[in-house]
This record gives structure tokens, sequence and C-alpha cells, in this order.
């Protein structure tokens, strides 16, 4: 899969890039990520990307001519995009199904703006959809940007080894992941839960399915409204939602 990524920070999100399974896959050919700097793409001495308001008001915009530039040189270069992501926070929030949807494309190119805002005629004619990856205020499209070639990216087939993991995940089945423990089987006075050393790999299967739904229930409830349950979890859910489930475990 092929990600392009533009932004006035490349080697912010090179070394962002350079770590764990995304380096890996990057090393090994499966994602092939460009980082443009988008002062490459500027045609005067001083390599300005920013400037003033119309309207007045606080913070500079960026300009669009650069950022048009860069998506032209990509074109060219490296072949049409299936989707052009403008990092925003005005953006529909950044979800595992974007994640999976995105994963599915060829070639994907991602901006990543600064200061107060970019010009609007980026948002209307190069952006193919605007995201955010959450209702908090960034300094920058950049860490945005390598959230998604993360999430997405580990998606694809071969990146990350374990393809069991990618299925286990937390939002893979729409619930909150199970509590893990590894040994020592006692710490501090805290024992791993029985049943997790048991050997009974239909109990333990269970429990971890009870502890997700449990954990989903109480952390984020919202989630169930999604989730595809089975009868006997719509059972414990019921179970949990009259008393709690206190020494039931
Ligand atoms: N910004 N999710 C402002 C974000 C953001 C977010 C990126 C700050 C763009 C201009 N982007 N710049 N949250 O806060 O995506």
């Amino acid at each position: 899969m092929r990600f392009d990524i533009v932004t006035i920070f490349p080697e912010m999100v090179e070394n962002g890039l350079a770590a764990g399974v995304v380096g890996r896959a990057r090393q090994s050919g499966l994602l092939d990520i460009v980082v443009h700097n988008l002062r490459d793409f500027t045609i005067d001495r001083h390599r300005v990307v920013d400037d003033v308001p119309f309207g007045g008001g606080p913070g500079m915009v960026l300009k669009p001519e650069p950022l048009f530039a860069a998506v032209d040189e990509i074109r060219a270069q490296r072949g049409p995009a299936d989707a052009v992501l403008m990092m925003s926070p005005a953006g529909r929030v950044f979800t595992q199904a974007d994640a999976r949807r995105l994963a599915r494309l060829q070639h994907v190119v991602l901006l990543c703006g600064r200061y107060e805002g970019v010009d609007e005629r980026v948002r209307e004619q190069l952006a193919s959809e605007e995201v955010s990856i959450g209702d908090y205020v960034l300094s920058g499209g950049e860490l945005p940007a390598l959230v998604i070639v993360d999430a997405v990216g580990r998606l694809v087939p071969g990146v990350v080894g374990d393809e069991q993991s990618v299925e286990a995940d937390s939002f893979t089945r729409g619930l909150l992941d199970h509590p893990h423990y590894t040994r020592p089987a006692e710490y501090r006075g805290q024992r791993v839960p029985d049943v997790l050393l048991s050997g009974h790999h239909g109990e333990i299967r269970k429990w971890r399915r009870r502890q997700a739904l449990k954990r989903t229930v109480e952390r984020r409830p919202e989630l169930l409204a999604t989730a595809p349950l089975d009868d006997e979890e719509r059972k414990w859910l019921r179970d949990f939602q009259r008393g709690g489930d206190e020494g039931s475990e």
C-alpha cells in the first residue's frame, strides 16, 4: 500500500514512521510511504507556505499553491490517489471502521495542516475527506497523520506478523479488550485469575468474552449499540445491568 504525507515537518513524520511495526513494513516494502516537504513546492526565495487571513484576525493560514503543487507532483510521480485526507479537528472523527475502509485502498495521500488552518479551497478541491483523531486541538496534522498511517497500515496483510493478534484486537469485535496477564502467577499479592492457569481453553475463551463485555458496559456502554452479541453475551449483559458482577468473575 502507498501513502504520501505532505508536511512542513518531514523529519518529525520520518521519525514517527521509523520504529515498530510500520518501520519494519516500510523496510520490507509492504508499506511504500513517501514524506514530502511542503516547502519544496514553493517557488519564492523564502519558501513561504503561509499568509495572513483575508478578513483579518489572529494567526496564519496555509497557502493553497504549495499544497496543490504537491498533490499534482504526487499524482504525476506516484499515480492517482484513492483518497486525499486532510487532518482537521473539524473533520469526522476517525474510527476503526475508517481504518478498515482505507486499508482496502492502494494509494492514500495525507495533508498535514499547521498554523490556524488551511485555505478553504484545499478542503473543497484537493481533499476527498477531512478527518479528526479526536476532540482536542493539536499544533499540526503531523501526529494525526502518523496515527492514521499506523491504524491503517497494521491492517494491511503481512504488516503485523501475527494475523490472529489483529483479529483479537479490541474493536475488531466491537468491544473493548479483555484483561491480559503474564508471569508471575502471583505478584505483590495479586493473583492471576485461576481460570487462565487452568488449561481449559473453552472456559478461558468464555471468561475473556465475559470480561470484554463487562469492561465495555462499565467504560464504553455506547459501543454496545453496534457490537454484534450472541445469545449468551446478551444474557450476561442483562446480568450485569441487573446487579453488577460481584463475585461472578
Ligand atoms: N489539528 N485531528 C490544527 C488538529 C487535528 C485533530 C490539525 C490542529 C490541523 C491546522 N487534526 N491543524 N485533532 O487538532 O486531526
